[in-house]
């Protein structure tokens, strides 16, 4: 049978679910996730092949910033719209438990001027009953041209298949574009940085997770197969320091323990991180 590819953007409002979905559909952890807005920042890729069909899914930061293209998160919205530029199919996911219909159609407007097929998701189909959604789906149906809804769980597994079978009739032929067993665009660098801020977006509140850089300076494989990893946590106002560090050093402590342990989870080895905070 001849190789096929299909290429899905994942778009919808910071908090719907993206990287958590994008995570399940592959498998590994290759996107962070968390409970506070605007987790994602990068145009992150992750690949799901299925028999012949290579599925190739963008993970972009929260489209919130559709509305206002020209302001300061430039990187972001230029990431969105690159994955948006690429795709084949758009997927647009909504947090069923918080759907406002007015942000929801002023973002179907913007996508209007896109010509690409678009499906829509209702995510965290665990947390409302699937009747609440019909009204929404009747009314973006009626305004909008959709090729079909789902509603899923990316966090507890359901509806996913189904999806990914949909997904795949779109899918035409092509030469893969990654290897077989390459999962995603981004390096281990790349995803051991991202655990940091995911770890550090759990504990830091207000400004200070989005004030900071990490940065790697040593990733190695020790003799006895464990992993070496030294991170720097650069920031920008001296105040910060003591937030991070915490008293007696506790908040610093607990950010490395847990940070250790998902890199261990994801890499399945034993890792041992050092951490320093710097005023860069
Ligand atoms: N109950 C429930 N929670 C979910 C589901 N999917 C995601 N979540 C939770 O929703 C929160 C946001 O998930 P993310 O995957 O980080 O959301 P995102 O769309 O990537 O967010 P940004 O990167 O900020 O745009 C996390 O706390 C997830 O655990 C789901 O199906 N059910
Ligand atoms: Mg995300």
């Amino acid at each position: 049978m001849k190789n096929k590819i299909i290429k899905i953007a994942l778009i919808g409002k910071t908090n719907a679910g993206k990287s958590t979905l994008i995570n399940k559909i592959v498998g590994e952890k290759i996107s962070i996730q968390n409970k506070k807005i605007n987790t994602t920042l990068d145009l992150i890729v992750g690949v799901k092949n299925i028999k012949h069909i290579q599925m190739i899914f963008y993970d972009t930061p929260g489209s919130n910033f559709l509305k206002t293209f020209n302001s300061n998160s430039k990187t972001l919205k230029i990431n969105l719209w690159q994955a948006i530029d690429d795709s084949d199919v758009i997927l647009y996911l909504i947090d069923s438990k918080t759907i406002k219909l007015k942000f929801l159609f002023d973002q179907l407007n913007k996508l209007e001027e896109v010509n690409k097929k678009k499906i829509i998701v209702f995510n965290k189909i665990d947390l409302v009953s699937s009747k609440n959604i019909l009204p929404f789906v009747n009314k973006i149906d009626s305004k909008y041209n959709i090729e079909a809804f789902f509603s899923i769980s990316g966090k507890k597994n359901k509806g996913i298949d189904n999806l990914l079978k949909f997904l795949n009739k779109f899918s035409y032929n092509s030469k893969w574009i990654y290897k077989e067993d390459e999962l995603t665009n981004k390096g281990d660098e790349f995803i051991i940085s991202e655990l940091l801020r995911e770890t550090i977006l759990t504990y830091l509140h207000k400004e200070i997770p989005y004030n900071i850089d990490i940065k790697t300076t040593e990733y190695k494989f020790l003799k006895n197969n464990n992993i070496k990893i030294k991170q720097k946590i650069l920031i920008n106002e001296n105040r910060y320091k003591k937030i991070i560090v915490g008293k007696k050093g506790i908040m610093i402590k607990k950010i490395r323990e847990e940070c250790q342990q998902k890199i261990s989870d994801v890499f399945k080895k034993r890792t041992h991180l050092y951490l320093e905070v710097i005023n860069a």
